[in-house]
């Protein structure tokens, strides 16, 4: 399908800027997915020396079954470099992310990297955050009450009244993350300010960490239907 033959594009490009003896975060869901699989290829191929990070436990199961070598974070320290995928990327390369609910742990790599780079289909890029909706990671505890400090939030955002949901996992029970917490997905149509709704967010007691990744990216590679990538850099 063309958004396949983008996100590998896209994910080929991302492989070639990988060094000998690099150490690296991957990232989670389908295009993350094609940049493991196309590193491992390259690994394979080339017998490149790698110490890997994953951002989930689905990433570090495919990686692990393609032979790569995954670590922990704590064993690697600190992280050259970290390919992830985005649902949304405005002109400013500010994302949203965490549509496969893994965004605490990807936004934990991906700040503990010296670069964080994005590869993605053409879709995903847009002039403002906020069509998909923003997902948020908060602790089971009391989490009611957090869902109404977080429609508070919102009310000062202008956006009363926005839908939000606990997020459903596959058996029909709440969709639980690696660390176990419930996730509330915002649909806000579009966030004016996302740096005061990210501030905002972050400071609920119960909330652990949502998906605008403000001043993180520093590349977003975009891939073509044609095989083409378009690089957008801040
Ligand atoms: O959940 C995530 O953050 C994923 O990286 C998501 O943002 C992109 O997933 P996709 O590559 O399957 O569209």
């Amino acid at each position: 399908k063309p958004a396949d033959l983008a996100k590998d594009a896209a994910a080929r490009a991302a492989v070639a800027l990988v060094e000998p003896g690099m150490k690296l975060g991957l990232g989670t869901g389908s295009t993350a997915s094609v940049f493991v699989r196309r590193l491992a290829e390259r690994v394979a191929a080339e017998g490149l020396e790698l110490r890997c990070a994953a951002t989930s436990k689905a990433t570090a199961d495919l990686a692990t079954s393609l032979g790569l070598k995954i670590e922990t974070l704590d064993e690697l320290g600190w992280l050259d470099l970290t390919i992830d995928g985005a649902d949304e990327v405005d002109p400013d390369l500010n994302l949203i992310k965490g549509g496969g609910g893994a965004h605490l742990r990807e936004k934990i790599v991906a700040t503990a990297s010296d670069r964080m780079v994005v590869i993605a289909d053409k879709m995903k890029v847009v002039e403002h955050l906020g069509e998909f909706h923003l997902p948020v990671e908060v602790v089971p505890f009391g989490k009611e009450a957090t869902k109404k400090l977080i429609e508070r939030v919102l009310d000062g955002h202008g956006l009363a009244g926005r839908p939000v949901k606990w997020r459903n996992g596959p058996e029909g029970g709440p969709f639980l993350t690696d660390e176990g917490n419930v996730i509330l997905d915002l649909y806000l149509g579009r966030i004016a300010d996302p740096e005061k709704l990210g501030r905002d967010l972050s400071s609920i007691a119960g909330v652990v960490e949502h998906g605008l990744f403000l001043n993180i990216c520093q590349l977003a590679i975009i891939g073509g239907e044609d095989g083409s990538v378009v690089e957008l850099e801040r």
